[in-house]
C-alpha cells in the first residue's frame, strides 16, 4: 500500500470503514497515487497550478478576474444525461415510474467493469465534504474520491470541504460513499449510479458539473430524498431567500422551478425601481436546494446545505442579476462558456457587446455571426454553460446560510417555464391542494439536460430527475408532513414565462418578480385580496403593487387569465401522467384531481 499514499505517511483519519473504503476504490481504479484533501489554501494553489501545467483548466487574467478559472468540458457532456441516472434498490418497483431502475448486483458490474483501472496514470483525490455547516444537526457528510482536479476545485467552491470534515466525522461517523472517475469521457460508457439502501453513489464517464459534483443533485437531492422520507424531512430542488420589511422583519420564501427556469435569479433579485420606496431587501440563502424539516416549534425550517452557486452563465448580465454579475468578478470558475483574447469570458446576453473573435465552448475559434454548415448561428458559449463561485460573495447573501438551524419557510412556491396555460401566479387552497398543485406541474425543457428543447414535460416539484424513489410515495410523504406541521405555509404556483402570439414574454421578470412575492406574503398574512377561480386564489388588480411598472391593462389581464378550455386539456393530460404512478399515488391527489377537474366544468 505504501505506493498508493507517498503523500502522507497515513489517511488522516481513524474512520476504519472510510480508509478500507478509499483502498478498495484504489485497487478498483488502479491510480498512480492517492491524495487525501486538507482544503488548505497551499493545496488549492498547488492543485490550481498543476491543472493548469496540464490543461486541465485555464488561469483567466488575473488583473481583470483575479482568481478565475476556465474550463471547457467534453463536447459530448455538457449537461446531465437523465437517461444514463440510474437508482439502483433491490426491488425495481422502489424507484416508480419516473426513474431508471438497475439492480444493484447489475449496475456494480457494470460500472465496476468502467472503473477498473480507469484511473491508471492519474491521482485519485479523497474529498471530505460536509452539506450544511460542519458540525451542524442537519448536515451530511460524503466523501468523493474522483481524478479530476477540475471536481475538486468545484467541490471546493460548493462544499465545505477537508480535514475539519474528517475530524468531524470521527472514526465511526456516517458517511455516503461517493466514486467518480472521468475514465475516457466516453458517453457509452457513462452512468450515473445511486444505491440509496448502501448510502453509495457512483459516476462514471463524465466531466460534467451536475454529473460529477457528487454533494450536489445526487446527495444532496437523490440520496438526501430518500433518507428524507426515512427521517420525516424533505429534500428539494428549491431556492430559499429572506425578504426584510423596512421594520427589519425578514420572511422566508423557498421555490421550486425546474432546471434553467430562474431560482439563481429569484434568490438574487435586486427590488425595481418601483419598490424601491418602500425598502425592501432581498437576502440569498441557497439558489439551487433546501433541506426542510419541522422544528419543535412546529414551523418549517430550511437550510441550504451547499457553499456555492453553480449557476446558468448566458442571460446573466447586470438587467437581470446585478448581485450575480457582482458576486463571480473573483474566484470563479467557468466552464463552457467563452474565452476571448485577452483572456477573460463572454457569453451570450452578457453586458457587453460580443467581442471580434475568442474561443468558443468547443474550443474553436469564433467570431460573431458565425454560422455551422447548416447556416445556423454559432453560439459562443454553451447555452448550459455555467459559473461555480462561492456563495459568501454574494453582496445580498444572507448570514443565515451559516446558521446551523436555517430559517424558517412562510411560503413555498412552485414555478415552471409555461408559455401558455399556467397564469402568472396563484395560490392553492390549502397544503393538500397544494401538494397537487406540486405533483402536476409542468415545463419546457432546457438545456440543462440533454433532450429535446422546447417539450412540455410533468416536472413535480422540479424533483423528476431528483426523487431518488417512487414518486408516488414521495407524493404521501408531502401529505404526511401536513399532519406534523403546526405553522404551515402557503403553498403558491408562478409563472414568468407566458408569451404573447408572437413569442414575446409578458411579464418583464427578474427584479419585477418582487410584486408577485410581495403579494404573496402579503396573503401569507391576511393582508391583500385575491379572487377565487377553479384552480386557486389569484390576485386582484388593485393588490399587485405595479408601481413604475408600464405593464397595460390588457397584459395584466392575459397574464393572470386562466381559460376553462385549456385548463380542461390540461386536466386530462394531468390525468394520464397521475395515472402512471397506479395504486401508490396517494387518493388524496385524486380527490384534488377530482375536485379541481368539477370546479373547472361547472
Ligand atoms: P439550475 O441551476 O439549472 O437549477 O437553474 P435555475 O433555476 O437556477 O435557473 P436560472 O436562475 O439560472 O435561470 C435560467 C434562465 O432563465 C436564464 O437564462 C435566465 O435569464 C432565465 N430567467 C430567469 N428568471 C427569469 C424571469 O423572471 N423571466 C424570464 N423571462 N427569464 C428568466
Ligand atoms: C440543474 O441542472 O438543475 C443544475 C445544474 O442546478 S446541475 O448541477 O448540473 O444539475
Ligand atoms: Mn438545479
Amino acid at each position: 500500500m505504501a505506493a498508493i499514499f507517498p503523500q502522507k505517511s497515513a489517511p488522516p483519519t481513524k474512520h476504519l470503514a472510510l480508509k478500507r473504503w478509499v483502498s478498495d476504490m484504489a485497487t478498483l481504479c488502479k491510480p498512480s497515487r492517492v491524495v487525501w484533501i486538507d482544503g488548505s489554501e497551499e493545496e488549492k494553489k498547488r492543485l490550481e497550478d498543476e491543472a493548469v501545467a496540464t490543461g486541465e483548466i485555464i488561469r483567466l487574467n488575473q488583473d481583470k478576474l483575479p482568481g478565475c478559472f476556465y474550463h471547457r468540458t467534453a463536447v459530448n457532456d455538457v449537461a446531465r444525461t437523465e437517461h444514463l441516472t440510474y437508482i439502483c434498490t433491490k426491488k425495481k418497483e422502489d424507484v416508480g415510474p419516473t426513474n431508471n431502475w438497475m439492480s444493484p448486483k447489475e449496475a456494480y458490474k457494470k460500472a465496476g467493469a468502467y472503473f477498473r483501472g480507469a484511473m491508471k496514470g492519474r491521482t485519485m483525490y479523497v474529498i471530505p465534504f460536509s452539506m450544511g455547516p460542519v458540525g451542524s444537526p442537519f448536515a451530511k457528510i460524503g466523501v468523493e474520491v474522483t481524478d479530476s482536479i477540475y471536481v475538486v476545485l468545484n467541490m471546493r467552491i460548493m462544499t465545505r470541504i477537508g480535514q475539519k470534515v474528517l475530524d468531524f466525522l470521527g472514526a465511526e461517523g456516517e458517511f455516503t460513499k461517493c466514486l467518480h472517475s472521468k475514465a475516457d469521457l466516453d458517453i457509452n460508457k457513462r452512468l450515473i449510479l445511486h444505491f440509496p439502501e448502501d448510502n453509495t453513489i457512483w459516476s462514471v464517464g463524465s466531466g460534467y458539473g451536475g454529473n460529477v459534483l457528487l454533494g450536489k443533485k445526487c446527495l444532496s437531492l437523490r440520496i438526501a430524498s430518500h433518507m428524507a422520507k426515512q427521517e420525516g424531512w424533505l429534500a428539494e430542488h428549491m431556492l430559499i431567500m429572506g425578504i426584510e420589511e423596512p421594520n427589519g422583519h425578514v420572511e422566508y420564501i423557498a421555490a421550486a422551478f425546474p432546471s434553467a427556469c430562474g431560482k439563481t435569479n429569484l434568490a438574487m433579485l435586486i427590488p425595481p425601481e418601483g419598490l424601491k420606496a418602500k425598502g425592501y431587501k432581498i437576502w440569498t440563502v441557497g439558489d439551487d436546494i433546501a433541506w426542510m424539516r419541522i422544528d419543535t416549534d412546529g414551523a418549517l425550517w430550511a437550510i441550504n446545505p451547499e457553499a456555492g452557486f453553480f449557476g446558468v452563465a448566458p442571460g446573466t448580465n447586470s438587467r437581470t442579476n446585478p448581485n450575480a454579475m457582482a458576486t463571480i468578478k473573483k474566484n470563479t470558475i467557468f466552464t463552457n462558456v467563452l474565452l476571448k483574447k485577452d483572456f477573460t469570458v463572454w457569453w451570450e446576453d452578457s453586458d457587453e457587446p460580443p467581442p471580434e473573435e475568442g474561443i468558443d465552448w468547443q474550443g474553436r475559434p469564433w467570431r460573431p455571426g458565425l454560422k455551422d454548415e447548416k447556416g445556423q448561428i454559432v453560439k459562443a458559449a454553451h447555452a448550459n454553460s455555467r459559473f461555480t463561485v462561492p456563495a459568501s460573495q454574494c453582496p445580498s447573501i444572507s448570514f443565515r446560510l451559516e446558521h446551523h438551524h436555517g430559517v424558517p419557510i412562510s411560503a413555498i412556491v412552485f414555478g415552471g417555464r409555461r408559455t401558455h396555460v399556467a397564469p402568472l401566479v396563484y395560490e392553492s387552497f390549502s397544503w393538500q391542494h397544494g401538494v397537487y398543485v406540486g405533483a402536476t406541474m409542468a415545463s419546457e425543457r432546457t438545456a440543462a439536460q440533454v433532450g429535446k428543447l422546447g417539450e412540455v414535460r410533468r416536472d413535480p416539484m422540479a424533483m423528476l430527475p431528483f426523487c431518488g424513489y417512487h414518486m408516488g410515495d414521495y407524493f404521501a410523504h408531502w401529505l404526511e408532513v401536513d399532519k406534523r406541521l403546526e405553522k404551515k405555509p402557503k403553498i403558491f404556483h408562478v409563472n414568468w414565462f407566458r408569451t404573447d402570439e408572437h413569442g414575446k414574454f409578458l411579464w418583464p421578470g427578474y427584479g419585477e418578480n418582487l410584486r408577485i412575492l410581495e403579494w404573496i406574503l402579503d396573503r401569507c398574512n391576511g393582508k391583500s385580496q385575491g379572487v377565487k377561480t377553479p384552480i386557486g386564489y389569484i390576485p386582484t388588480p388593485e393588490s399587485l403593487d405595479l408601481n413604475g411598472l408600464h405593464l397595460p391593462k390588457e397584459t395584466l389581464k392575459k397574464l393572470l387569465e386562466i381559460d376553462r378550455f385549456t385548463w380542461i386539456q390540461e386536466m386530462e393530460s394531468q390525468k394520464e401522467f397521475l395515472s402512471s404512478f397506479g395504486d401508490r399515488l396517494p387518493q388524496e391527489i385524486w380527490q384534488e384531481w377530482e375536485e379541481q377537474n368539477k370546479r373547472l366544468q361547472e
